[in-house]
């Protein structure tokens, strides 16, 4: 795609490189853009006085030298660092004919990871905030003591979050011979410029996980972290594809009491405690009525908090809130995330503890389980194919609703798109042409189908083979309100498609179409931009009006 990066297509004859036409070093490329911010961990450590710590504006220089991370002769050849400055690399061309160009934000001081603290969780999100609209994707370099604990915090505060952030570090730092930072980089890296993700995810030893679901389970192995209640997001093989008794009493008390809001209870089993112990349960209760906020966790890896024995019952009697198969990273991070919601009244605090936010945790797990038998649909075509087992039922349903979803979405369907979703189809996911049912209904402008499909989680972000957003539809096919939704939704122009607007523009303003201009001015355009030949839309506006006077 010859057009991705037009500004720096234009520099590239003044700059001091060599047109070529080898596929691996051609400037031709498709570009992906990735933020990586590097707030430290072992993958940027080295040894000081016989013990790891972290080295400042040693990583960009480091990562330079490796040629897996790094294309020097893309870089020149298309002047990229008097683009987009010295902290910027270039991965080697991908298999999709991408490039995946990076820039470092490097903090100071970088941290291991077990200083971190809750002002760190805020200024990377200020940061992705600050830098969202100019990258498809954000990769988070930490260390991997407290790594579950900022994902499952990022995961709370960014709120309509529509492109990946992705977490990853190392157990040995990238510049030993041997080391687990080079791999998970790359796989980060890879991910967060070539799909549209809309989570926070941590990428450790080829899994990408879902980040409020995992926890650090070895610190010794590359492969660090578990995800025990939900399976990873991805994996990347050869393709990519998540005590005392009396004393406790009182340490109990003295533990909850005020300024005390908000408490994390690891629990046995699922969510049990000694039923024998009313001193316990009565502190526990004491400490609910007066307003602290406990949240049950299991201390199982794999499992959910339920009812089922007198001795979770218990727990549930003194007003502790079931954590489900939240991770207790994940239980910690959300309740900051909701105690730090002022405007809301406790009962409001609670209601959102007990939720599911963003997939940490399985809202109900007999209903979540697929239910493929009252879909008639399904059930004759793997009748007809003699299919009768789970696994191929689903990948049946998942081969043949995607364009199903997109067939109801021309129409205007949106019972057929709610049947599809009961069926359990995802109607994020896009047909053979990566269009999405999103897609087809901003070009058609059914604006109630498109409000239906962003409430249920359709991506603004996603796009089709061509590169097109369903933003870029809907203004083609000027679909005024749908644009103005999707703009609300955070849908925005690429850097890249702003600068190629001017031309389009143009070509609207030469056919006195003021409509068309007006609506690629709502999708954020700047009529002043100029085209081909220089002249700006609204130029060519002033001097047609002159013509016909
Ligand atoms: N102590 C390190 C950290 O969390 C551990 C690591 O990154 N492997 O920063």
């Amino acid at each position: 795609n010859v057009q991705r990066h037009p500004s720096r297509r234009r520099k590239l004859s003044s700059c001091n490189s060599v047109e070529t036409t080898d596929p691996v070093t051609s400037p031709t490329a498709a570009e992906a853009r990735v933020l990586v911010i590097n707030t430290g961990g072992t993958i940027g450590m080295t040894l000081h006085d016989d013990v790891l710590a972290p080295k400042a504006n040693a990583f960009v220089k480091g990562l330079r030298k490796l040629p897996i991370l790094h294309d020097e002769v893309y870089a020149q050849q298309t002047c990229l660092y008097e683009y987009y400055g010295e902290n910027t690399l270039v991965l080697p061309i991908v298999y999709t004919n991408k490039r995946i160009v990076y820039t470092i934000l490097e903090y100071s001081p970088l941290l291991d990871s077990s200083n971190m603290t809750t002002d760190d969780w805020g200024r990377i999100g200020k940061d992705i905030e600050k830098n969202y609209e100019n990258y498809d994707g954000f990769v988070i370099l930490h260390g991997t003591d407290t790594m579950a604990y900022t994902a499952s915090a990022l995961s709370f505060m960014c709120e309509h979050l529509g492109k990946p952030i992705i977490l990853t570090g190392s157990q040995v730092p990238i510049y030993e011979m041997r080391n687990d930072g080079r791999d998970n980089l790359l796989g980060a890296l890879l991910i967060a410029g070539q799909f549209v993700i809309p989570e926070v995810c941590l990428y450790f030893y080829n899994k990408l996980y879902r980040g409020n679901r995992v926890t650090k389970v070895d610190t010794g192995s590359f492969n660090a972290f578990s995800s025990p209640n939900l399976a990873p997001l991805a994996t990347a093989e050869v393709d990519i594809t998540s005590k005392s008794q009396g004393k406790f009493q009182s340490v109990v008390r003295a533990f909850l009491q005020p300024p005390m809001q908000g408490v994390v209870l690891e629990t046995y089993g699922s969510g049990n405690a000694p039923d024998n112990r009313p001193d316990l349960l009565e502190e526990l209760k004491k400490a609910t009525d007066s307003g602290v906020i406990i949240i049950n966790c299991t201390q199982c890896l794999r499992g959910t908090v339920s009812a089922s024995y007198a001795t979770g019952k218990v727990l549930m009697d003194a007003g502790l809130i079931a954590g489900g198969d939240m991770t207790p990273e994940a239980a910690l991070s959300k309740l900051s995330y909701v105690l730090a919601k002022e405007d809301l009244k406790l009962d409001a605090r609670k209601k959102m503890m007990a939720q599911n936010l963003r997939g940490e945790m399985s809202t109900d797990l007999v209903g979540a389980k697929l239910c493929l038998s009252d879909s008639r649909f399904i059930q004759v075509i793997a009748k007809s194919l003699s299919i009768s087992c789970k696994e191929e039922l689903e990948a049946i349903r998942d081969a043949l609703t995607p364009p199903l979803a997109c067939a109801a979405a021309k129409i205007g369907d949106i019972e057929a798109l709610e049947a599809l979703k009961e069926m359990g189809s995802n109607l994020c996911l896009g047909d053979y042409d990566g269009r999405t049912p999103l897609h087809i209904a901003a070009c058609e402008g059914h604006l109630k189908l498109v409000k239906y499909l962003l409430s249920h989680g359709a991506s603004v972000y996603a796009k089709d083979r061509y590169g097109d957003t369903p933003l870029c539809n809907a203004v083609r096919f000027k679909h005024k309100e749908v644009v103005k939704l999707l703009r609300k939704t955070g849908a925005h122009f690429s850097r890249e498609e702003l600068e190629e607007a001017g031309t389009e523009l143009c070509s609207l303003a030469a056919s006195g179409d003021l409509d068309g201009l007006e609506i690629w001015s709502i999708a954020g355009a700047d009529l002043n931009k100029p085209g081909y030949d220089g002249q700006t839309a609204i130029q060519v506006v002033g001097s047609r009006r002159h013509a016909l006077i």
